[in-house]
């Protein structure tokens, strides 16, 4: 990659939509272990496609989350463990990522293809992967990157008859709900309000979708939740929540990778907690860690975890983000505590 490559948009929505119209066969991909944004972001392209007579397939890699697999519908996803894309696709898009680490299982077959390839994200930074990119930062969701090309494309985001379920809308709706924490972040933002809006106008049930994202867990996911607040530790004033899981832990909850998305938020109801991080060592010498923090506010200091990620070969988003280090759990400690005890936040305002 040359060193004066910016990960910025070099495509307008129009181009996209030129490119997606005059393929024949697309296949979209997304990051590894998808979020609702990633999923969704990845059947509102299918979809698209779909819906202007394309054949059109998404693939997915790693854990994938049983309730977000639950959006798609038979045959819109594939799971790349059964083999990578075949050579028949002429387009390929890239949702919600354009990190090449995210997309190792792919490299082999996508790096090739890089003239084919278009990427819709709205992350900060990223590789060099496709020919067109279309990359808003200040998009709350990836959905809403997509939601651009969509218009662009002028087709209806709902089915024939106006029938929203396993629609784009709702494509769009769960990765909006989800990487906004249900419209509770920063990014949600009138922007992403006013998507919503457009959205439920559609006919988007907002209610079922919460159920089925939100309150369809594994009795596991409690399990290992009470394992990891049993673990709880408190860092500057109890400001940094931490929290561990060992594989020891995954063995006696009998939680699998999937169980644990989330857990990390469940000391976010204390009040002086600012960033909450939950460690995990599932495999042995691989420690990773997810971070969440609270907005800007409450008279209490302001934690950019994209930064603080930063320091443990990981990064995302202002308010949830994620890193990895090669050693085990109790060498992970020893090297975050000085870290994290020493990290200056942006003060308190006013
Ligand atoms: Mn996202």
């Amino acid at each position: 990659m040359p060193e004066s490559f910016q990960y910025t948009s070099n495509a307008t929505p129009a181009e996209l939509a030129a490119r997606i119209s005059a393929c024949t066969d697309a296949c979209v991909i997304t990051h590894q272990k998808p979020d609702g944004d990633a999923m969704g972001s990845l059947l509102a392209a299918v979809r698209m496609c779909r819906a202007l007579g394309k054949r059109a397939v998404g693939y997915v890699a790693g854990a994938v989350d049983p309730n977000i697999q639950s959006l798609a519908e038979p045959g819109e996803v594939r799971h790349v463990s059964r083999g990578l894309p075949g050579p028949s696709h002429d387009l390929v898009i890239i949702v919600d990522t354009g990190s090449r680490s995210q997309l190792e299982p792919y490299l082999p077959w996508l790096e090739p293809l890089r003239d084919r390839v278009i990427l819709i994200d709205h992350h900060r930074s990223g590789d060099d992967l496709a020919a067109l990119r279309l990359v808003r930062p200040e998009c709350a969701s990836a959905t809403m990157v997509v939601a651009d090309v969509v218009r662009a494309l002028d087709i209806s985001m709902v089915r024939a008859g106006g029938n929203a379920h396993r629609s784009i809308a709702e494509a769009m709706f769960a990765g909006l709900a989800t990487d906004t924490g249900w419209f509770r972040f920063s990014s949600a933002d009138s922007a992403a309000f006013a998507l919503a809006s457009e959205l439920l106008a559609l006919g988007v049930d907002k209610s079922t979708l919460y159920r089925q994202l939100e309150e369809n867990e594994r009795p596991e996911r409690l399990a290992a939740t009470a394992q990891a607040l049993g673990s709880l530790r408190f860092l500057q004033d109890g400001r940094i929540a931490v929290m561990q899981l060992r594989p020891e832990d995954f063995e006696r909850s009998k939680a699998r990778p999937e169980d644990i998305g989330g857990v990390v938020n469940s000391t976010m109801m204390v009040g002086s907690v600012c960033v909450s991080i939950l460690m995990t060592e599932q495999e042995r010498g691989i420690t990773k860690m997810s971070f969440r923090s609270k907005p800007r506010g409450g008279g209490q200091p302001y934690y950019d975890v994209n930064v603080l990620a930063g320091q443990f070969n990981g990064g995302g988003h202002a308010q949830a983000a994620g890193g990895r280090v090669k050693l085990s759990m109790d060498e992970a400690w020893a090297m975050a505590q000085p870290i994290l005890e020493g990290y200056q936040p942006e003060p308190a305002k006013g």
